[in-house]
């Protein structure tokens, strides 16, 4: 018995005796993971004497180089790589339509692992896990550790940081303090760009945290908002700037996030949750889009509704997609295509896409727990909502995908990356991390779409994160299937590197195109709805026509468990354009309504010849 089928058998067996003092078997086998020992927290009583203490014994136990005077601890070393490890999925590179993109390292280690991700306005990404998780390669200051809450004896803090802000310009680390459990949890931007976060584990899963965009800021926390809990819930931001939250583990409900120090009473049934639970779930982290109509498509497992949330009724179902569960844990990838706002008549909506691609098969997590690897699910489809008889396009991705991060990159392409080739969710369920991004072209033809891209060398599977970067590269993170921070004696160690992809377009034949927005002409009171927006840009070396430009506005998503919540691209009409020299004034037309475009920061970028420009933050309201 190798070392890592004796963790699992270890894990197996704590699940069981979790199931034996349980009331709800099958739903407790699956959530196996409670505290359980005093070593899964770190039993720090805030005195001087234990802080100079507690570090030593920590390095020793985990072999660990001293930690730095920031609060970062180093990597332990890793061992040679498993067999499992070394079973990866790398797609030839098509590269017939030139270069493939690129990998760079931004940093060694992020300190937290980023379960969860999400860009600010402020020029940095927040990233965390969950104190669940126990120790991180992070601490806190001294004077701010966490009162743990699960803790046996009283008082007893947790000075590990579970949540950090991390500049992804340079890989600098700013720790953040989370007093309640984030686990699994949920999360949006409000309409100055502060983000709204929701839910998570115990004393953490009634939780509304807040976090506004500013260098010094740190969470603030209201952990009875909730009239249930919310763990692996989606929250979804409306046209008004409310947010809704959609289920979690056993809520077959809704409720709006409530404002800062209150409570919900109630929680509103949705029976569609409860109606599309397995016994292994795969209906968690419910995939929620805002419609142009002000409605909300809700897809759950393999069935999905339109949802009026004004009256509270589902007003349509659309078909079934039959194949497998495409929800925690057989998550799928998913996202809304576009809504290209060009070409419209006067006052009508665009035709919403909505896509989900990869999944698991209804089976995969059951086996999983006994060392069974299914492949996954090879099925990309694709609704238009705007049909009457609106049904299921199914395409077959290169690969089987399952966990994989599915972004709208700001040309309106959209890259899959992360994830698995067989398995599911879950710590240790999945084998064959696919290393290869790959391009998804939604206006090519039928048959063209897929283009896999260069690939990366780091696996991430369970647990990890993309984000769109402002510059137009992606921001990859995260990747932990284990249930705690786990560096050696393990197929997959832990996660903490955070890496950049620099998709094709950012290729160095195609800078000459790249525009460049002249900031200081972005109107700094932002966007109205239904207005004229005008800017500046200029080119570097190709001359651009007023065909050559598309402008596109993207929300920047909450990113966990390989969903991207309140992800959206728009594209805007432009209705002026002039050159002087390659100096151009720039005006679009801005969305008519908040429906299309919730209220909030947005990334502005130029797309000229297909290359994006670093784009300007703009708040629309
Ligand atoms: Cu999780």
């Amino acid at each position: 018995m190798g070392s890592s089928s004796l963790l699992r058998a270890a894990v197996l067996a704590v699940a069981l005796l979790l199931l034996a003092d349980s009331g709800e078997a099958f739903f407790d086998l699956f959530s196996i993971f409670r505290p359980r020992s005093d070593s899964d927290y770190f039993p720090f009583d805030g005195s001087p004497e234990q802080a100079k203490r507690k570090p030593k014994i920590e390095q020793e136990e985990d072999g660990a180089a001293p930690a730095t005077a920031t609060g970062l601890t180093k990597v332990p070393l890793l061992g040679a790589p498993s067999k499992a490890a070394l079973d990866t999925i790398v797609l030839p590179v098509d590269d017939s339509a030139g270069h493939a993109g690129s990998w760079t390292i931004v940093s060694e280690n992020s300190g937290v692992s980023a379960m969860h991700l999400a860009v600010m306005r402020h020029g940095k990404a927040i990233m965390f896990d969950t104190s669940t998780t126990g120790r991180s390669l992070m601490r806190l200051p001294m004077n701010n550790c966490r009162a743990d809450p699960r803790a046996k004896r009283e008082g007893t803090m947790d000075c590990w940081a579970h949540a950090v802000e991390f500049d992804y310009s340079t890989g600098a680390l700013r720790s953040l303090k989370t007093a309640t459990d984030t686990w699994c949890s949920s999360g949006a931007f409000d309409a100055d760009g502060n983000l709204i976060q929701t839910g998570g584990y115990f004393e953490g899963d009634k939780a509304v945290r807040r976090l506004d965009a500013c260098d010094t800021c740190d969470w603030r926390e209201y952990p009875n908002s909730f009239a249930e809990g919310r763990w692996y819930a989606t929250q979804q931001v409306l046209p008004d700037g409310r947010f809704i939250v959609f289920g979690g583990r056993r809520a077959f409900s809704y409720e709006f996030v409530p404002q800062p120090g209150m409570t919900n009473g109630q929680s509103i049934k949705f029976p569609l949750l409860r109606e599309t639970t397995d016994d292994v779930e795969n209906n968690l982290y419910p995939f929620v889009n805002l419609l142009p109509d002000g409605n909300l498509f809700v897809f759950a497992n393999d069935r999905s509704v339109v949802f009026d949330h004004r009256t509270g009724k589902v007003v349509r179902e659309l078909p079934k997609l039959a194949g497998g569960g495409r929800n925690h844990p057989a998550s799928a990838m998913s996202a809304m295509l576009p809504l290209d706002l060009r070409n419209l008549t006067r006052g009508a909506d665009p035709e919403p896409e909505v896509i989900v691609c990869g999944g698991a098969l209804k089976t995969a997590f059951r086996l999983g727990e006994n060392n069974t690897y299914q492949p996954t699910l090879r099925d990309c489809a694709r609704i238009n909502l705007g049909k009457i008889d609106a049904v299921w396009a199914v395409e077959a991705m290169p690969v089987g995908r399952v966990m994989g991060d599915l972004l709208v990159l700001p040309t309106g392409d959209l890259l899959m990356l992360n994830g698995a080739a067989k398995g599911s969710s879950g710590w240790g369920f999945a084998r064959q991390p696919i290393l290869s991004p790959i391009l998804y072209s939604p206006r090519h033809p039928e048959g063209s779409r897929f283009r896999p891209l260069a690939a990366s060398t780091v696996a991430r599977m369970y647990h990890s994160t993309s984000a769109v970067l402002p510059d137009a590269t992606v921001l990859v993170a995260g990747g932990n299937t284990n249930a705690a921070y786990n560096f050696s004696g393990v197929d997959f160690p832990t996660e903490v590197r955070v890496e950049r992809f620099a998709p094709p377009y950012l290729s160095r034949e195609l800078t000459g195109n790249r525009a460049v927005i002249d900031v200081a002409s972005v109107p700094a009171g932002g966007m109205r709805y239904g207005t004229k927006f005008t800017f500046r840009f200029h080119t570097p070396v190709a001359a651009v026509e007023w065909g050559d430009v598309r402008v596109t506005m993207y929300a920047p998503p909450f990113t966990t468990h390989g969903y991207s919540m309140n992800q959206r691209l728009l594209v805007l009409p432009v209705a002026g354009f002039s050159a002087q020299g390659q100096m151009y004034e720039l005006t679009v037309d801005t969305p008519r309504k908040p429906e299309l475009a919730p209220p909030g920061y947005y990334l502005v970028y130029v797309v000229s010849k297909d290359v994006p420009s670093e784009a300007a933050w703009v708040k629309i309201q």
